[in-house]
């Protein structure tokens, strides 16, 4: 079954990651298919890996192939706008992508989650959820593992993480449940605003059994919806958060599940996270004792908040994938902290505009380090900025005047690419001096 019926000529837009496994899924499918790849980039990256009986045109469209194509399949990093596919699109070609030959393809349960910022984190906190219960998951799709490459490994549950690129491009995808995490600026340069951008993402509700959306963040709700739906929030409905015996719960419609602080993730934003992966745990069966289980170990993926050095009771956490402001300052909220936070931002603002931080920093015992191209922007939302080059600097001051009871921050609210190749890379760089730093720490009060 792949959904396919009467497409003989396929032209695949993109020779990334996903142009690559959509071009294996149709070389494993029985029928014949006439496979031609087109990627703008001159070396594209997939190009080595790409079997020699699918023709590559790189570096340039081609309109010939695009007008006796059958389908197109678009990889997410190019637009729909794009003129080339528009034309496409006016002659009556159908265009779709990867997730959407995933939907055709897949014949066991798929859970997806989308939202601005957490959908890492939700789609990997269910897939460990699902492994405690014992269960064959596949988790990929934005996260940074192909949706079609899972469809080779036979897997009892499927759980997806769906850029809004990617729900642009799909249609029929019957999930078991859909949760919508969050909404804020991100992307602007592929969306006329913020609704266009919603608009992408509510398209995960369109066939779903169960339509999980934010109670505190009601852009994520759906305006109609014709399925069941439910909801997360830090109130006490549905998946919420009681009081019970003095201590904050996770809970299910009321009923007590476990405390918020045997939560391994750290940050206020991941208790949001937790319930949003509870719902769609049970959704699909998942025992609850061993999504309670996961929830206790699972500590989360590299570079989110993540707990990377501890001496004399200074934690330095890195926090790299901070790459808008909504995220930073989701880090912000509900941190647990006894001293001073040293927190490390900036880097390439893409234009955004922070002044929203002045007053959560305002709020906070902190010492801001800006370092980076767009360090100007943050120097003036607090008194007394220490302005310096490189993140490195910053961290050898905040090692020299730390205490006991601080915590060094890197949750940048900027990408990276001013100094590095990418967030992962400034991450690491973070957590290598950190490791190091640590043992600098006085620790005396
Ligand atoms: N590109 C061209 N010309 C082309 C094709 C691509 O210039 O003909 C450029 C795109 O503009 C883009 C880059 O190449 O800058 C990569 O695009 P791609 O569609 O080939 O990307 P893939 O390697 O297939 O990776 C994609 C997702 N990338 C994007 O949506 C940009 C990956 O998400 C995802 O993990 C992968 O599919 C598997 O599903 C990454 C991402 O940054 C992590 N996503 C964005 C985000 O999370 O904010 C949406
Ligand atoms: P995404 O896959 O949507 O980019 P991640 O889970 O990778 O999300 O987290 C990206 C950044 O957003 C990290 O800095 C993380 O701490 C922060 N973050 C995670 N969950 C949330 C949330 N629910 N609300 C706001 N920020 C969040």
């Amino acid at each position: 079954m792949n959904g396919l019926d009467g497409v003989r000529k396929v032209v695949v837009i993109g020779l990334g990651m996903t142009g690559l496994s959509v071009v294996n899924h149709l070389l494993r499918q029985p029928d014949e298919f006439e496979i031609k790849v087109i990627d703008t980039r001159p070396t594209p990256p997939g190009r080595d890996e790409l079997p020699s009986q699918v023709k590559l045109c790189s570096g340039q469209w081609n309109m010939d192939w695009l007008l006796a194509a059958d389908l197109i399949v678009a990889s997410p990093g190019v637009a729909l706008a794009t003129p080339e596919l528009v034309v496409a699109k006016q002659a009556g070609i159908e265009i779709v992508g990867d997730i959407e030959l995933f939907a055709r393809a897949v014949t066991k349960p798929v859970v997806a989650i989308t939202g601005s910022n957490g959908k890492s984190t939700v789609t990997s906190l269910v897939g460990e959820m699902a492994k405690e219960a014992g269960i064959n998951v596949g988790v990929g799709g934005n996260i940074g593992f192909a949706a079609l490459d899972m469809l080779a490994q036979d897997h009892e549950l499927y759980v997806l993480e769906l850029s809004s690129f990617q729900l642009e491009t799909t249609s029929s995808l019957q999930l078991k449940a859909a949760v919508y995490l969050n909404l804020s600026e991100d992307h602007m340069d592929r969306y006329s605003g913020l609704d266009d951008y919603s608009q992408a993402k509510m398209r995960i509700f369109n066939h779903t059994e169960l339509a999980v959306f934010n109670r505190d963040d009601l852009a994520t709700r759906p305006a109609s919806c014709p399925s069941a739906m439910t909801s997360f929030g830090f109130d006490s409905a549905e998946y919420g958060l009681v009081n019970h015996e003095g201590e904050e719960f996770l809970a299910i419609e009321q009923q007590p599940l476990m405390a918020t602080r045997d939560i391994a993730l750290v940050g206020r934003h991941n208790v949001a996270n937790s319930l949003a992966a509870l719902a769609l745990a049970d959704a699909v069966n998942i025992d609850r004792s061993a999504a309670c289980r996961a929830l206790r170990r699972y500590n989360g993926l590299a570079h989110r908040c993540q707990l990377v050095a501890n001496h004399q009771d200074v934690r330095w956490v890195n926090d790299s994938k901070a790459t808008n402001l909504a995220s930073t300052l989701a880090a912000l909220k509900g941190l647990n902290l006894s001293g001073k936070l040293h927190l490390l931002v900036g880097g390439d603002g893409k234009g955004a505009d922070f002044s929203e931080l002045r007053p959560v920093l305002a709020d906070l015992n902190v010492q801001l380090y800006c370092y980076g191209r767009d360090a100007h922007l943050f120097a003036s939302l607090v008194d007394h900025p220490l302005s310096v080059e490189t993140m490195e600097q910053a961290m050898i001051i905040a090692a020299d005047t730390a205490q006991a009871g601080d915590m060094v921050l890197l949750s940048p609210a900027c990408a990276s690419f001013d100094q590095f190749p990418n967030f992962m890379a400034r991450g690491d760089a973070f957590v290598t001096l950190a490791t190091e730093l640590q043992y600098k720490v006085s620790g005396a009060s």
